[in-house]
Order: C-alpha cells, then sequence, then structure tokens
C-alpha cells in the first residue's frame, strides 16, 4: 500500500445524522477518504461476513459509483481498507452488537456475528455524505468522519409488520419496504397473510385457498398472492438483511377468505360471500370440528416447512364471532399444532385469555391487561399499541390514507413515548421488543404504503434500537430531516410532516 498524503479536512463524527441514535460516539476529527483506492476485506470463515462485505461494496456502488472491491488477493492499487471482523471481546453480549473504528486510512467493524456486521455497516452507509469532495484527489472522494462507534440494540426484535391481505402487495413492492427496513436496523418483518378479504399464500394441500380465497381485496381489486417459490424467495431477501420474516394466519376470526374456499371451515352459522369491506369481527372458523383442526395442521406444516423463524403468529385478534368458551378452547388446540411444527406461537393480545403456554408470546395491541397476565405467567411481550405504533393511523384530521379508531398520531407522537413504560407494571425482561403494523384497508401499493410508514417507520427504528435516556425529539428531529437525500434517493413517498423543519 502506497498512501498518498493528503490534508483531510476536520469533520466532526458527533455531528453525524445517525438513526437509529448509537450507544456511544466518539469524534477524533478526520477523515477516512472512501475513493476508488477503496478495498473491503472480511472474515472468510465464519458464515455471512463475507456476503456483508458484497452488500456494503453493492450500496457503496449505488450510491457513488465507485466500485470497491471485496476480499481482492492482490492489495497493490489499494490504498485504503474497511475491514470486517469477527470479534468476540465486544462490551455488549447482543449478537447484533458492532464497534466502528473509523481512521484516516482504515475502517475497522468488529461484530461477534454476520448480524452485528450488518447493523453495523447501515450505521458506515449513513455515515457516507450525499455528495464527494472532488478536490482532495484526482477521483472524487467521500469523505467519512473518524472516530469510534460502539453499539448494539436495546431491544432484540424490532419488527414491522405489513397487512398484505386487505391490499395485496407484490414481491417488488415487500423487496423495496424491507430494503427501507433494514437500513434502520429493523430485524423481524411480520407479514399478515390472510384475512376475510383475502388469502396471500399458496398451500398446495389446500389449493382452493389461491384459486378462490386470493382472487380479491378490499374495494374489489383483484387480489393476489404469493407462490411457496415466492415466499421462499422473499425470506432468503429478508435474511440477506438478516431480517427474519414472520407469518401470520390470522384465526380464528378474519378468516372469511379461507372458508369461501373451504365452506366446511365457517362456524358463523351464516351464509358466506366475498368480502371486500373493512369491517372486522364477523367471520370465523367452526372451533368445534375436528376437519378444522386438520386442515390447519396442513396450514401451519406447510408454512412452517418453508419459513426458518421460530415464531408463527396465529392472529387470534377480534373474534366477535366466536363463542368466548370456544375461542380459549382454539387457541389451547392450536398452540400444540404449532409446537408440533417446531415453531413458538405468538398471537394478539386476546390469546392470553386462554390457558397458554410461558413460551407463547403475547402480541399487545389494545389490551395492557392481557399483556400484564401473560407476561406474569411467563411469557414475552411484543409492543404494538394502536395508538401509538400503528402505521396506518392518520397523522391528522388531514391524511389522505389511514384510520383513526385509534388515534391521529402525528410523527412527534409516533416517537415521543416510551416502550419500557408504556404497559404500567411490565417488567423490561418481558418485553422483547416493538412492532409497528401496517394494515392496508387504505393502501395498495408503494407511494401509499410509503406515504403512511415514512418517517414514522424511521422513529419506532430508534425506539427498538437506542435507550430511552438517549432518545430526545428536538435531537431526532434533526437527525430525521438529514434523511431526505437517502429517501429521495430511494424514492420514497414519504408524508412531509410540518412538525418537522425540512428546510
Ligand atoms: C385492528 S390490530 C385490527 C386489524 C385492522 C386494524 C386497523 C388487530 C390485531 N386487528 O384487523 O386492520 O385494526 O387499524
Amino acid at each position: 500500500m502506497n498512501k498518498p498524503e493528503i490534508n483531510y479536512p476536520s469533520t466532526n463524527l458527533a455531528n453525524n445524522a445517525l438513526i437509529p441514535k448509537p450507544m456511544k460516539v466518539i469524534a477524533t476529527n478526520s477523515a477516512f477518504g472512501l475513493d476508488s483506492k477503496t478495498a473491503i476485506f472480511t472474515n472468510q470463515t465464519a458464515t455471512g461476513f463475507e456476503a456483508v462485505g458484497q452488500y456494503l461494496a453493492e450500496k457503496i456502488n449505488g450510491q457513488t459509483n465507485i466500485v470497491v472491491p471485496v476480499n481482492i488477493s492482490s492489495e497493490e492499487a489499494v490504498e485504503r481498507i474497511i475491514f470486517i471482523e469477527k470479534s468476540d471481546a465486544l462490551e455488549s453480549t447482543s449478537p447484533e452488537a458492532y464497534q466502528l473504528y473509523i481512521k484516516n486510512d482504515s475502517i475497522v467493524l468488529n461484530a461477534r456475528s454476520a448480524a452485528g456486521a450488518f447493523r453495523g455497516i447501515q450505521t458506515l452507509r449513513q455515515l457516507i455524505p450525499e455528495t464527494a469532495n472532488d478536490t482532495l484527489a484526482e477521483q472524487p472522494m467521500w469523505l467519512i468522519p473518524t472516530g469510534k462507534i460502539t453499539d448494539a440494540p436495546n431491544f432484540s426484535y424490532r419488527g414491522a409488520m405489513l397487512d398484505v391481505a386487505r391490499h395485496f402487495f407484490t414481491v417488488e413492492e415487500v423487496k423495496k419496504y424491507i430494503d427501507l427496513l433494514a437500513y434502520y436496523k429493523y430485524n423481524v418483518f411480520h407479514m399478515h397473510l390472510s384475512d376475510d378479504q383475502g388469502w396471500r399464500i399458496e398451500i398446495k394441500s389446500w389449493p382452493k385457498l389461491t384459486e378462490v380465497g386470493a382472487q380479491t381485496e378490499v374495494g374489489g381489486g383483484a387480489g393476489g398472492f404469493y407462490t411457496q417459490e415466492e415466499f421462499k424467495d422473499l425470506v432468503a431477501y429478508a435474511a440477506e438483511r438478516h431480517i427474519e420474516i414472520i407469518p401470520e394466519i390470522d384465526m380464528p376470526g378474519h378468516t372469511n377468505a379461507a372458508s369461501l374456499s373451504y365452506p366446511f371451515l365457517n362456524g358463523n352459522g351464516k351464509k358466506l360471500s366475498v368480502y371486500t369491506g373493512t369491517n372486522v369481527g364477523f367471520s370465523t372458523f367452526d372451533a368445534n370440528k375436528d376437519e378444522v383442526y386438520a386442515f390447519l395442521d396442513d396450514v401451519i406444516r406447510e408454512i412452517a416447512a418453508i419459513s426458518p423463524s421460530p415464531y408463527f403468529h396465529i392472529g387470534g385478534d377480534e373474534s366477535h364471532a366466536t363463542k368466548k368458551r370456544d375461542y380459549i378452547n382454539f387457541i389451547q388446540k392450536v398452540e400444540p399444532l404449532v409446537k408440533k411444527h417446531g415453531k413458538t406461537m405468538v398471537g394478539w393480545n386476546e390469546i392470553a385469555q386462554a390457558n397458554i403456554d410461558s413460551s407463547t408470546v403475547v402480541h399487545l395491541w389494545n389490551e395492557p391487561h392481557n399483556a400484564l397476565k401473560a407476561a406474569e405467567n411467563g411469557s414475552k411481550v411484543i409492543l404494538s399499541p394502536a395508538s401509538k405504533a400503528y402505521l396506518d393511523m392518520q397523522y391528522d384530521t388531514e391524511s389522505i390514507h389511514g384510520l383513526h379508531w385509534a388515534a391521529y398520531i402525528p410523527v412527534p407522537d409516533a416517537y415521543n413515548w416510551n416502550p419500557e413504560t408504556f404497559v404500567d407494571g411490565l417488567p423490561k425482561e418481558s418485553i422483547l421488543g416493538i412492532e409497528a403494523p401496517l394494515w392496508s384497508e387504505t393502501i395498495s401499493n408503494s407511494a401509499e404504503l410509503e406515504y403512511l410508514a415514512f418517517p414514522r417507520a424511521i422513529g419506532y427504528a430508534e425506539l427498538g434500537w437506542t435507550a430511552a435516556s438517549q432518545r430526545n425529539w428536538e435531537d431526532y428531529s434533526k437527525r430525521l430531516v438529514q434523511q431526505v437525500p437517502f429517501l429521495k434517493r430511494h424514492d420514497v413517498n414519504f408524508y412531509r410532516s410540518k412538525a418537522v423543519d425540512w428546510e
């Protein structure tokens, strides 16, 4: 390596616009010049590290057009190196912890696992300035401020949910959303795959679910579904971004599309017809029929086989057409089916009415008392309180998409709450993390999805990753403004809230 003599201008790592805000930042007031003479070297024995290096190179290329080689054998033309290393000597024990050490001529990223390295390169991506400095060297150079970042997540579960049932979203639309979530260090993508208005995943042993149940959506559109191959492709795509996909099949309510496909499933005693409206709570499986559980055994088996996530979400919400006794019986019969196929059950907070296993996870949306009950029983809780964390809630009365049954959620309100104290008496140890659900009654394409999700989903990313003591709206909103070039570069239709000084 022959290093050129460059007088780097001083840049200050402490003035970064990183979201989520990292645990610790120490600035050393110089710069690393990212240019065509930079190379990436990664650990090549531990799984996934090289792929993280390649992902970084791809993203650098997408932004700057420079080609940064990964793990090349000759270092001749190389002047500066980004090392991506495995290290167990990090302060935090989180598998997603990382440490970035940025100096003039090298960047060292240390992580326990490829997941940690992946989170670390998102930080690095966010530090690459929009524009190159063309005066320092013969070729354009992007100046990354030097210093040290030590970071780890506050919560191990940082999720976003998309309802692909009320309106269908294509594989490409879902991938675009996953890409954006990855940039903000999300690690879970929950897919709401079935509801009254549509069934969205191929089940080979019950083909009418997609031949009949998938052909509709809210408003009368054509609907759609993912073949098992497409679902596997989505799972792999998310996994490359160290995001786990949790599939949800909602039951025993929200099941009109399934019952329309196979009428023996229906338990509400009413004549079935296509449903393309937005009411909830009218449909139910018949909880007293063995054939219903045999059907569910097949559905869960087929999905579990193509879903590496340890979790399987059974919905369980708003089963107003199911008698309470039947509901409890149903949940207690489905839980062993989920277990039988090697998965941990997750369900919306209503499931805590049943006698559930302590390994089952309860997903809070509207009933703190059921979250508390579950926690007392040893279950972990995911927090998605509708009044704070629902991405489908309108910003205000002028919002062009969304609902407002739980609240209007302006951008500052989405950020200004503390998941750790939201449910009075819920111990932090019981909280797995937070999730921001996006129900799709009022949205049907990427532009509409993005209008509701951005910028609020960026704030939820910080609520999941950054400790409460480090969060502050004033400081956050300034960092949020600096996301605009990234959002524009990726053609994200974000909502320009008046509460943010976009400049
Ligand atoms: C409630 S939240 C629902 C969904 C709706 C949503 C709309 C939950 C578990 N159930 O069925 O789509 O409200 O905001």
